[in-house]
């Protein structure tokens, strides 16, 4: 026994139970066997954690003194992901995947729950998946930022960007000004923002202090100044500023009707509109076949697309194609590909091995024709292909590819899914729902569906990468090596991602 200790004892028989000291039989039950916490004192403080110990321990929790092989949950303070890595990097110790880094709420909800609760994303420190890498990678030598960051790549296609979004306060605060300064044709500052929010969503962690931030491409002064706000007062100013500026709020609410877009928008708020019933109720005003049925259908088409809608307009989709074209492929594309719950459409990419030319010309008016007799079409818009005229490889990656397609509104009864909730008005049986429909030739497949899936920002910088890493021009129609002056051809995703030296990334690591 340590002097320290006798001189506490004293001459009581009995151990005084210390808090924080090595306790081989714990006075307290254990009631969750597969849990071993060991609480970080790094940020927190020897009180704190010392008070913490003791109530987990009373609440049934195994709370270890030692930071050992056999702890499985790590609970922290104050620290973000990074930090906890970089001290257990100190430790010697390698986060397993089997190794949970938590934040304390984890462990205060638990207590209050008198069990552990569900570990979230709002608990979790570190992602399950970096967590793995990170124990995978050999230990690195000593570094001066943070261990996590040091790799981060510039471009999108490099990194695995998943929905699991640690840092949502920044990312909406950043896609509001980015979203601002497309409305006022800022396009640099808008993409600095866009580009920025979608490094942030790939982080396994959230930030907390301006150190966090070290390292991490594509956060530039104007960037910084916003998280510096963020983490000092809670929100920006310069946000708050935008969310109550008018033109702001007037280009959102315009452009929230489909058919409406920049020019049109800036038009109705010269003229001095700001509301939607002024517009449409003025007689002066002239609108598109698609503005209209923007207006018409506004209330459904401004309540997302819920999963169950998609997959019930997946299956009118895959009946109608196979109809005309049994050996069709249908893939449901965009931000639904990626694992998104939500969307503000549905996109489907159609190709099929077998058709003649004209066959599958004429897939994409067959099926319109057909869902017109059946009365489920409430707007269409084909685009003819212009796939023959195009000289590939194009340069202008915004732009639309050139496949056959088909921008339509369809209306979706609620028997084939249950989403009563959905309808706004009484006694209504159908929702409308925006469907884009791709037809593309079938040597074009992966290309298209890589050009399909997103998201936006992947789709820029996985081109950028081209361009600038590679040498090479993509698109959604093909990939063009300008060092041997050749197209590469490729039959799946993967074996683009293989032509450009990338590692494969997966549709739901694309929700960049
Ligand atoms: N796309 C593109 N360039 C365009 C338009 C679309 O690269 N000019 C790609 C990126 C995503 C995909 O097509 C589908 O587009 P959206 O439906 O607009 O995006 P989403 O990711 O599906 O998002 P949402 O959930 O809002 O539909
Ligand atoms: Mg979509």
């Amino acid at each position: 026994m340590d002097p320290l200790q006798m001189a506490h004892s004293g001459p009581r028989k009995k151990r005084p139970r210390q808090m924080g000291a090595s306790m081989p039989f714990p006075p307290h039950d254990i009631k969750f066997q597969d849990l071993v916490l060991y609480i970080l004192e790094k940020k927190m403080g020897s009180t704190r954690r010392a008070f913490l110990m003791e109530l987990a321990r009373k609440k049934g929790f195994r709370v270890e003194n030692e930071l050992s092989d056999s702890v499985t949950h790590i609970v922290a303070e104050n620290n973000s992901g990074s930090d906890v890595l970089e001290w257990l990097q100190v430790q010697n110790v390698k986060a397993g995947s089997q190794l949970e880094l938590l934040d304390v709420s984890w462990l205060i909800e638990s207590m209050g729950a008198g069990k552990p609760v569900e570990m979230t994303v709002k608990h979790q420190l570190v992602s399950p998946m970096v967590k793995k890498d990170y124990s995978a990678s050999p230990n690195p030598e000593p570094q001066m930022t943070s261990p996590l960051v040091k790799k981060i790549s510039q471009y999108a296609c490099q990194r695995r960007t998943t929905l699991n979004n640690f840092n949502h306060i920044f990312t909406d605060a950043f896609e509001v000004l980015a979203e601002n300064y497309e409305f006022r044709e800022n396009e640099a500052s808008c993409l600095a923002f866009m580009r920025a929010a979608s490094v942030l969503k790939s982080l396994p962690f959230t930030i907390i202090s301006m150190k966090d931030t070290e390292g991490i491409p594509c956060l530039g002064d104007k960037v910084k100044c916003v998280i510096e706000e963020i983490i000092e007062d809670g929100e920006s100013s310069e946000v708050k500023a935008v969310l109550n500026d008018e033109r702001y709020q007037s280009f959102k609410l315009f452009t929230s009707v489909f058919g409406v877009g920049l020019k049109t928008s800036e038009k109705w708020f010269r003229m001095g509109f700001r509301t939607l019933s002024k517009i449409m109720s003025d007689k002066t005003l002239k609108f598109t076949p698609m503005q209209k049925a923007g207006f018409l259908y506004y209330e459904d088409l401004v309540s997302c697309v819920t999963r169950a809608e998609a997959e019930a307009v997946g299956v009118l989709v895959k009946e109608a194609v196979w109809a005309f074209l049994p050996d069709a492929f249908v893939t449901m594309t965009g931000g639904f590909r990626r694992g998104k719950k939500i969307g503000h459409d549905v996109d489907f990419l159609i190709t099929s091995p077998g058709p003649t030319d004209e066959d599958e010309e004429q897939l994409l008016p067959k099926v319109m024709n057909l869902w017109q007799r059946k009365g489920l079409v409430l707007y269409y818009d084909l685009v003819e292909s212009t796939f023959e005229k195009l000289k590939l490889p194009s340069r202008n990656v915004d732009a639309l590819d050139h496949f056959q397609k088909c921008f339509l509104i369809l209306k979706l009864h609620h028997q084939t899914v249950d989403s009563g909730r959905c309808s706004q008005q009484e006694g209504k049986t159908w929702k409308a729902i925006r469907v884009d429909l791709v037809m593309c030739p079938y040597e074009r497949r992966a290309f298209a569906l890589l050009g399909w899936t997103g998201s936006r920002q992947f789709e820029r910088d996985i081109r950028r990468y081209a361009t600038h890493e590679r040498k090479m021009i993509l698109d959604n129609h093909a990939l063009y090596d300008k060092t041997k002056k050749k197209f590469l051809r490729a039959e799946s995703e993967e074996e683009i991602f293989a032509h450009l030296g990338l590692d494969y990334i997966e549709p739901w690591e694309r929700n960049a």
